[in-house]
């Protein structure tokens, strides 16, 4: 199974394009159809080289998500006059997405750039799609059992039918929420019934919006809903009189406009890696998650060689020294952790330098602050570095609020502060740094 749920705008007319994006689980994300914060999902391009020379393409870019790696595909990659290719990627939507959408950009190379397209995905949507083999997953409102889970369904395993009903009879479905703001609403519906007569009819708010009857199979319908409290309404009405084929509708894969919806992230890490490491330097560091008592599963995808990780059941210890040859290459690589339907996950880099004396420079990619932006605390991290540092958190007009001495980690309560962005300086003898701290409460 796999959905696709975005829309594309072409910035450019080139030789090659995007022709169709979709989207399916992968092993690091929870296997419903649908992306949320926190997974890693497999996004499936095809491309269209719609001249008629061959064209070889030497590079594609997404930008948009923190981490995508190519699979399936070696680059460069030759496609015909007229033919379509795919390539595939693992793309990571960040834990702190709250929003419903990702403008991710497409950029396709080929010296210059061939290809540039925008695609809106679409995350985090609230969607019923009956696989919990149940209607308790929002607030359904049934008249007289008149609707149930039926396995006939268009995506997943399950879907809601229409039950056995009298003629002049109505089978009612429906649910009341505050929209947060006006949004699309869609779903999938399938009718086999006595054409014209017997209706699947679908209302907001008692407005009749379509009417659906005869035999076919799903199809998708969609509208927008606007801001405010609205009843959706589905209803399958017979009339006085004759029945056709099963004489019954279904639906599947609603998706409902958001509606006071908060993006349960339960987990996430505190201190992912962004660093440049010296060749031949011994290299080790304890990735934490927020919820230290609790038991993860963890997963890492791209390590580098030279690195190995240790999991225990709440974090992840990763040592290892980068050999000489790996002088100037930038590592990304992820680790997901999962607790039972919710996944987070972390993105490091890692950049390998020659050897440098720059102290400035070696403090400014070890020092780390989380969260940020924080509310009642920060914990500063100075990692792979045994030496105590001075710190202080300064106004953005140099005043000092806050001090102290830190070496590894320290946690500061910084409750005190009022919303804003602050300074945090760092420092050894005569060398400092700063950090930008924003406190938001
Ligand atoms: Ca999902
Ligand atoms: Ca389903
Ligand atoms: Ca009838």
């Amino acid at each position: 199974m796999s959905w696709d749920f975005l829309y594309t705008i072409p910035l450019e007319i080139p030789s090659v394009q995007i022709k169709d994006i979709k989207f399916t689980p992968s092993i690091y994300s929870n296997q419903n159809n649908y992306p949320e914060s926190g997974e890693i999902i497999q996004m499936n391009v095809q491309l269209l080289n719609n001249s008629l020379g061959t064209t070889s393409i030497d590079k594609i870019e997404i930008e948009g998500f923190p981490y995508t790696s190519i699979i399936e595909q070696k680059l460069p990659y030759k496609l015909n006059g007229n033919q379509t290719g795919n390539f595939s990627f693992l793309v990571a939507i960040p834990t702190d997405y709250s929003i419903d959408t990702i403008k991710s950009q497409f950029k396709i190379y080929h010296d210059k750039i061939l290809s540039d397209t925008v695609a809106l995905i679409k995350i985090n949507k609230q969607i019923e799609d009956w696989e919990s083999g149940t209607t308790s997953k929002f607030d359904w409102k049934i008249e007289n059992q008149t609707w149930a889970i039926d396995s006939n369904m268009y995506e997943g395993d399950y879907s809601i039918k229409s039950q056995k009903i009298k003629n002049d009879d109505t089978a009612t479905l429906s649910i009341e929420f505050l929209v947060e703001e006006t949004n699309n609403l869609s779903f999938y519906y399938k009718t086999e019934t006595e054409a014209t007569y017997d209706e699947l009819k679908f209302y907001i708010d008692d407005s009749l919006y379509v009417s659906f009857s005869g035999i076919f199979d799903w199809k998708l319908y969609n509208t927008m809903v606007s801001t405010g409290l609205h009843t959706l309404k589905w209803q399958y009405i017979k009339d006085f009189q004759d029945s056709d084929s099963s004489d019954c509708v279904w639906l599947d894969f609603i998706e409902l406009p958001k509606f006071n919806a908060t993006i349960p992230n339960e987990i996430s890490f505190t201190n992912c890696i962004d660093t440049i490491l010296t060749a031949e330097e011994v290299f080790n560091y304890t990735l934490e998650t927020s919820e230290p008592n609790q038991i993860y599963n963890f997963q890492n995808i791209n390590l580098p060689t030279w690195l190995t990780a240790k999991n225990s059941d709440q974090n992840i210890t990763l040592s290892g020294i980068p050999p000489k040859t790996t002088i100037d290459t930038m590592y990304q690589f992820l680790f997901v952790a999962n607790k039972a339907d919710s996944f987070t996950q972390c993105v490091n880099k890692i950049k390998i330098k020659n050897e440098t004396n720059d102290i400035l420079n070696h403090l400014k990619h070890r020092i780390n602050v989380h969260p940020n932006p924080a509310s009642d605390y920060i914990n500063l991290y100075i990692f792979n570095d045994e030496n105590e540092y001075f710190y202080q958190i300064m106004s953005i007009h140099g005043v000092s609020l806050k001090q102290g001495k830190v070496s590894s980690k320290k946690t500061i309560d910084v409750s005190d502060l009022s919303n804003g962005i602050y300074n945090i300086k760092i420092q050894k003898e005569n060398e400092f740094i700063y950090k930008k701290l924003i406190i938001k409460k």
